[in-house]
């Protein structure tokens, strides 16, 4: 029989694993935070969603939509911590056990992210991990047993705190440990602040100067009409970040100069006062991520004030040989477009202004560039340092890490209201959302619930062909459970596929659906 104190000692022990299990996690995140490269428990998630067999697990992991990813990020940690439990529990008498777990879990973590981007820092940041549990569960389990090494003939629980073991080492264990949890809860979110710590708007650098051109504005939105809706025109401080930069560059304007060069006949450098010298058009456009899941929230409509690129290109005056326009930011990080794209007639600009502010720090100070209808990934450069012109086989930063070399905007439509896996009230309800289709712009949207037939939806007026549109249905709301799904028709009158694809290489499709009750 197990005494009292041992089963105590043997709870210490699986603790021990448990806060191990975390400090590992919570290492990788952070290295990965730190290192750029994908954070390996979020990883493993993302594998587990994608590759998830059988219908039953799919439906299941898609009856927790929009909290799919968190859902299973707990899961994964669950599993974690299960394991550390049962590794702490066996760690006196095999020292090595912690780091036999760790390593094929670090593994898992490295290939994971791995495959996602940047193998290297990947395997690095699981590496971490993997030391760090292992290192915390053998420090703590030896800590759990007052210090003492395992004696010959132990049992697989750990033996108990002897009247001769040191006093306070109960003490020193769980100091430990709340140390290990705290590390392992505070640590995540602590870098992520770190990352975006700092001013989110410039110094005052004056006001900008009036446009001398307005696109076309949404003339009637429905702002405020349905809660929950996005606004027509995304506020700054809520729209989407992306980018590879652990600390937001804050370019001193006063020293920043844009470089046109490359394939072009008059290269030319520019200050930020010879941009605000030309005339500037304010255009509204939406720019979308590529990394965007069907239904997800990494677009943004913005009004953005700028330099037309075509007037720049214009005057230096593009070679035949320059195809592609590469640009760089100020940290390194490079995009390129067909030279083409920037010279047809869309509202492609180095944009100084967003929303009638300029630029916040984290969306690109000084000067960025905005190209309507293609990814951010292929175009969007943020603290932009260099435009040139280049032949087309030379790739941008995230084309050689497997994303296409062009990247037109898919054509996608969003369930804004009512969310997934709300309750609502039997009776009239409003169903509401965005799509958009830039630059081919948005003819229609339809709805249809449980299968049934599609239903026109309203859309605010005016919009451009390079923004996103609201739009709204009624909707007689009874009893029971329903699955509501939405599609998109573009300008061309082409219909948004229902084919589910992937983000990677070029871009998520399919039809966003939600389930929700109503009572
Ligand atoms: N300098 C720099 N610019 C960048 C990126 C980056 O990593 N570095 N990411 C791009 C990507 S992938 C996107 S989707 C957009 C996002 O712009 P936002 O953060 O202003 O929404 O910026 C683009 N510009
Ligand atoms: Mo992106």
């Amino acid at each position: 029989m197990t005494s009292a104190p041992r089963r105590k000692a043997a709870g210490a022990a699986a603790l021990g694993g448990v806060v191990g299990a975390a400090v590992g996690s919570a290492t990788g995140d952070v290295a990965a935070v730190v290192l750029r490269s994908p954070s390996p428990v979020a990883a493993v998630a993302d594998a587990v969603v994608d590759r998830a067999p059988g219908a039953v697990l799919r439906a299941g992991i898609d009856a927790f939509a929009p909290f799919t990813k968190p859902v299973v990020v707990l899961a994964v940690l669950a599993v974690l911590a299960a394991v550390g439990a049962a590794t702490g529990r066996r760690t006196a008498r095999r020292p090595w056990l912690p780091w036999a777990v760790a390593a094929p879990c670090a593994v898992i973590g490295a290939l994971a992210a791995g495959t996602i981007d940047a193998p290297f820092r990947s395997g690095v940041a699981a590496l971490l991990a993997g030391v760090a549990g292992a290192v915390t569960t053998g420090v703590l389990v030896r800590a759990a047993r007052g210090g003492r090494p395992a004696r010959d003939g132990e049992g697989v629980d750990a033996p108990t705190a002897s009247p001769l073991d040191p006093p306070g080492t109960r003490r020193s264990f769980l100091g430990l440990a709340a140390a290990g949890g705290a590390f392992a809860v505070l640590a995540p979110a602590t870098v992520r602040r770190i990352r975006s710590w700092g001013p989110a708007t410039p110094p005052p650098v004056g006001a900008l100067p009036a446009p001398t051109v307005r696109g076309p504005v949404a003339t009637s939105t429905f702002d405020g009409v349905v809660p929950g809706l996005s606004p027509a025109v995304t506020p700054n401080d809520a729209f989407y970040r992306i980018d590879t930069a652990f600390i937001v560059p804050r370019v001193d304007v006063a020293g920043w100069t844009l470089d046109i060069g490359g394939l072009v006949q008059r290269p030319r450098t520019l200050r930020y006062a010879d941009l605000l010298e030309m005339p500037l058009v304010e255009e509204e456009i939406t720019l979308a991520c590529v990394s965007n899941e069907v239904g997800d929230e990494l677009v943004g409509n913005a009004r953005w004030t700028g330099v037309p690129l075509a007037r720049l290109l214009e005057e230096a005056g593009v070679l035949a040989e320059g195809e592609q326009v590469m640009s760089r930011s100020v940290d390194g990080w490079t995009a390129g477009f067909p030279t083409s794209v920037a010279l047809d007639g869309r509202a492609a600009m180095v944009a100084v202004g967003m929303n009638g502010e300029p630029l916040p720090y984290r969306h690109g100070f000084p000067a960025r560039l905005v190209v309507p209808g293609i990814y951010g990934y292929v175009s969007a450069t943020k603290w932009l340092a260099a435009i040139d012109l280049v032949p087309w086989d030379r790739n941008g930063y995230w084309v050689p890490r497997g994303w296409a070399k062009l990247g037109p905007i898919k054509t996608q439509s969003r369930i804004d209201v009512p969310r997934a896996g709300t309750r609502l009230a039997a009776g009239r309800t409003t169903i509401a959302g965005v799509a958009w289709a830039p630059v081919r712009g948005v003819r229609a949207v339809e709805v249809s619930v449980d299968e049934g037939p599609w239903q026109r939806a309203r859309l605010a007026g005016g919009a451009g062909p390079a923004t996103w549109v609201q739009w709204l249905l009624d909707w007689e709301a009874t009893p029971g459970l329903h699955r509501i799904r939405v599609r998109a028709t573009d300008g061309q009158g082409e219909t948004q596929t229902q084919v589910e694809q992937d983000v990677a290489p070029d871009g998520a499709t399919g039809w966003h659906r939600v389930q929700i009750t109503v009572d």
